[in-house]
């Protein structure tokens, strides 16, 4: 086992990996900004480094510092936790150049998925469903070849760049008469964006719903899928709420695009934890993008499985086989994920501040996974989230119900907080039929 981690991260996620690696007997080491001294990972840490002022490219995203702390903090592996460095190969690579065990896929499969066009180009090797499409990239200056791609498939489309993704740089077109200026636009703003202009055209799906899939491998060999999540409650590419397992999908379309996940961490050397994206919409499930981190809603898999997916990679990065053979993979009930962001419930706005009094609800099946504590200040460098609070139960009901009662035992005083939509969520009738799809909240919220 690793002797000792260093945690590139910070507020939930950095306290998420603390307890894991506690768990593990592995020794720890938080790194934080200026702004981040109190956070409660940095308490219960071994040791921590300050590794640089508040904003982030001069902390968080500060490869040489992040590298120098583990070098005489003398770590042994590094967690990046989710955002920040996390899917950045170039991190990943210098990393394990400099002697440190990256806790995460191999440099060159980050890579690989970091670019959309030779990830789908993977998963359809491999026999995972994709979105119908240009296959490879939209040739340059051509309208002609352009515009038959586009009628082959059929609008309306949606041009992506390739280096994009999470919903950065994409534009529908409906028309072929829109199609070569959309392309243009596309591609001057991936250019300016990513440093890359590399388009690829699909098939836009009009109503989907997102679901996720899971997997754990150990890069020996093993690879198993750990079920899906239904992460279709959104807001600008935000996930607000998500649970697992995805509701009302029939059992063997479920099993075939699992298998396939699994298939596909075999043929493309996969190591660590992932999670495959899809589209799924009637009875569809189409492949658009690989995480090659661990998520922010991880719980819910953890909470309906039983698999602790942050020692799974902790055991993984040791050179451990999996701890668990897909046999042993049994989805027991339902679990959902309500986000909790310093932010206001109506406007969005970002509520940083001191907070005064936090109470953390509890009972059978209700788990909180928070940093914060009474006197705790928000800092107003950083994304908004505070915390998340997950329910399971053996029903879907009870998890709801479980979920209703927690989010009213809630007390975050002195900041404000989406609490209020959150409970106006879950009372949502739409959303507790299940299966809506991406487009519900927004439309909610237009109302
Ligand atoms: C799509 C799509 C419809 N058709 N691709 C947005 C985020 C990025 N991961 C992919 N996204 C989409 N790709 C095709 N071919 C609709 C979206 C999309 C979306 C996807 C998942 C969750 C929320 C979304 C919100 C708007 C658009």
């Amino acid at each position: 086992m690793l002797d000792k981690v260093l945690i590139a991260n910070r507020g939930e996620i950095a306290l998420r990996i603390l307890r894991a690696c506690k768990e593990l007997g592995i020794k720890t080491v938080a790194v934080h900004s200026t702004a981040d001294r109190d956070l409660m990972h940095v308490r219960l840490a071994d040791e921590s480094v300050c590794i640089g002022p508040a904003s982030s490219t001069d902390s968080y995203l500060n490869i040489p510092a992040i590298i120098s702390a583990a070098e005489v903090t003398d770590s042994e592996g590094i967690h990046p936790g989710y955002g920040f460095l996390a899917e950045n190969a170039d991190f990943a690579e210098q990393v394990e150049r400099c002697g440190f065990q990256f806790i995460g896929p191999k440099a060159d499969v980050i890579r690989l998925m970091g670019d959309k066009v030779s990830a789908i180009d993977a998963m359809k090797k491999a026999g995972v469903p994709t979105v119908p499409g240009s296959d490879g990239p939209l040739p340059e200056d051509d309208p002609e070849a352009m515009i038959k791609i586009g009628r082959r498939i059929g609008f309306p489309v949606i041009i992506k760049a390739a280096a994009g993704g999470g919903g950065r740089g994409m534009r529908v077109v409906h028309t072929e008469a829109h199609l070569v200026n959309a392309v243009q636009v596309t591609k001057a703003e991936a250019k300016a964006a990513f440093g890359d202009d590399t388009v690829y055209m699909e098939k836009f799906l009009q109503n989907p719903r997102h679901v996720e899939i899971q997997v754990l491998a150990d890069g020996q060999g093993n690879a198993i899928h750990l079920g899906d999540r239904d992460c279709s409650l959104q807001r600008r590419h935000q996930k607000v709420l998500e649970e697992a397992p995805a509701p009302g999908i029939p059992d063997d379309i479920r099993q075939a695009v699992q298998e396939s996940c699994v298939k596909a961490c075999i043929d493309i050397g996969y190591r660590g934890a992932g999670t495959f994206e899809f589209l799924y919409e009637d009875g569809g499930f189409y492949f658009i993008e690989m995480n090659t981190r661990v998520q922010v809603e991880h719980p819910v898999t953890e909470m309906v499985t039983g698999v602790d997916i942050v020692k799974e990679q902790l055991r993984i990065a040791s050179g451990l086989p999996l701890s668990i053979k897909q046999e042993d993979i049994v989805i027991r009930g339902h679990s959902f994920e309500c986000r909790i962001n310093a932010e206001d419930s109506q406007t969005f706005l970002p509520s940083p501040g001191k907070v005064t009094h936090f109470h953390a609800p509890g009972g059978l099946g209700v788990r909180m996974d928070s940093h914060l504590y009474d006197g705790y200040s928000v800092p107003p460098y950083y994304d908004s989230l505070i915390g998340k609070l997950i329910t399971w139960g053996e029903t879907r009901e009870i998890a709801l119900t479980r979920m209703r009662n927690a989010l009213d035992e809630i007390l975050i005083e002195g900041i404000k907080s989406n609490v209020a939509l959150q409970q106006d969520l879950v009372r949502d009738h739409g959303f507790m039929e299940g299966g809506i799809n991406i487009h519900y909240l927004e439309k909610k919220l237009s109302l």
